[in-house]
């Protein structure tokens, strides 16, 4: 079936939102087992139950702050995007945000302040987070730029706001490119998506400051790409283990422990999975399968839900569980306004 591209934005900022809402309850838990996933999914589902609204996070805080500066920009802006985190986390701090990331926050609501770069990179003794932060709210990037060298470029100076070790700042990189490609329909050959990501990454890796910062975390060379190489390998195998991606992938808050095993959700996810209810469609799976985790869930969620949103669309997630979603409905009118964005641009913007 063919989705449109208008409903490819929504579901992806849409789903996005919903993964954060939805992963909050299990954020942190080490063990998560599959029933008390389906449990806590199927209970959106019973309105007699009127539990309330579940709440986003920072992850979604934030993305909000990305698409409404890019939105009032018409593009990235580096002050303006800078001043509405500021302002977000200073209105709203309780969001759940990471412990390091809120010193950049204070910092950067100075109006003193010069160089909106320099508060991140003051961060673990300048080196900067290697947090997944950056990548958490990168979506609405894929959104705004046509072109991959674009999405690659911004996808990385605003996740620098924050994040300005190349850990963090490439995880962004690469969770605003899966979304891109997803938009295009690439989601539809798994295998040439998976490629063209490592393809990509290569690109982004060879830098030397992403290399020195490999050796001295004491990580793979082209850690991004190694790890997305485990993905296809994965991907390859007829049963994996929950264990099995955990070991491979991770499921932290570090940006390489969390932004691969995402893209690794979306594709186990494409196929009918043991375990996973057989009415669900692929959005519902991948988000199911995200929170089986454990770990870093709301923020595994929120990147899978974008990246699956973007193939599926809007239509794709159910009502039930939009509607008790805080900020679904506005994540929705900032998806259109970003596609009417998206269309009146031509292809050097
Ligand atoms: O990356 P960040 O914005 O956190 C995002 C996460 C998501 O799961 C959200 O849902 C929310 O719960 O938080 O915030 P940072 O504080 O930059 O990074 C997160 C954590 O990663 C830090 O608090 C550290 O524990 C760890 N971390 C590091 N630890 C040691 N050395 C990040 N960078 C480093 C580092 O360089
Ligand atoms: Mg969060
Ligand atoms: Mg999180």
């Amino acid at each position: 079936a063919s989705v449109s591209q208008l409903s490819r934005f929504c579901g992806s900022l849409v789903a996005s939102v919903v993964g954060d809402c939805v992963g909050g309850e299990f954020e942190g838990a080490e063990d998560v087992p599959l029933d008390r996933v389906l449990q806590h999914l199927s209970g959106l589902e019973d309105e007699t139950r009127g539990d309330g609204i579940l709440q986003y996070s920072d992850d979604t805080a934030m993305m909000r702050c990305v698409a409404q500066s890019l939105l009032t920009r018409m593009g990235f802006d580096e002050q303006d995007m800078a001043r509405r985190f500021a302002k977000e986390y200073s209105l709203a701090p309780g969001r759940g945000y990471g412990a390091g990331v809120v010193q950049v926050l204070r910092k950067l609501a100075s109006p003193q302040l010069s160089d909106v770069f320099q508060p991140a990179r003051a961060q673990f003794g300048g080196r900067g987070s290697f947090g997944n932060g950056g990548a958490m709210r990168a979506a609405p990037i894929a959104l705004v730029y046509r072109n991959i060298a674009d999405v690659r470029k911004y996808a990385g100076f605003g996740a620098m706001l924050t994040h300005s070790c190349s850990l963090g700042y490439n995880g962004a990189v690469l969770q605003a490119l899966a979304v891109h490609l997803s938009l295009q329909g690439d989601l539809a050959l798994p295998q040439n998506f998976i490629n063209k990501l490592i393809l990509e990454m290569e690109e982004v890796e060879k830098d030397e400051t992403a290399r020195s910062d490999a050796k001295v975390l004491n990580l793979a060379e082209f850690p991004y790409c190694a790890r997305l190489h485990r993905v296809k390998e994965l991907m390859e195998k007829n049963s994996v283990s929950i264990e099995e991606v955990i070991l491979e992938l991770g499921n932290g808050i570090a940006a390489l422990e969390s932004v691969p095993t995402a893209i690794f959700c979306v594709l186990h996810c494409l196929e009918p999975r043991e375990g996973l209810p057989e009415h669900y469609g692929g959005l519902e799976r991948t988000i199911a399968y995200s929170l089986a985790l454990g770990g870093d869930t709301d923020t595994i969620a929120c990147m899978a839900g974008a990246i699956a949103g973007a193939h599926y669309g809007i239509s794709a997630i159910p009502q039930s569980w939009l509607k008790r979603c805080e900020g679904a409905e506005e994540a929705h009118h900032l998806a259109e306004r970003l596609y009417k964005l998206y269309i009146t641009q031509t292809e050097e913007v």
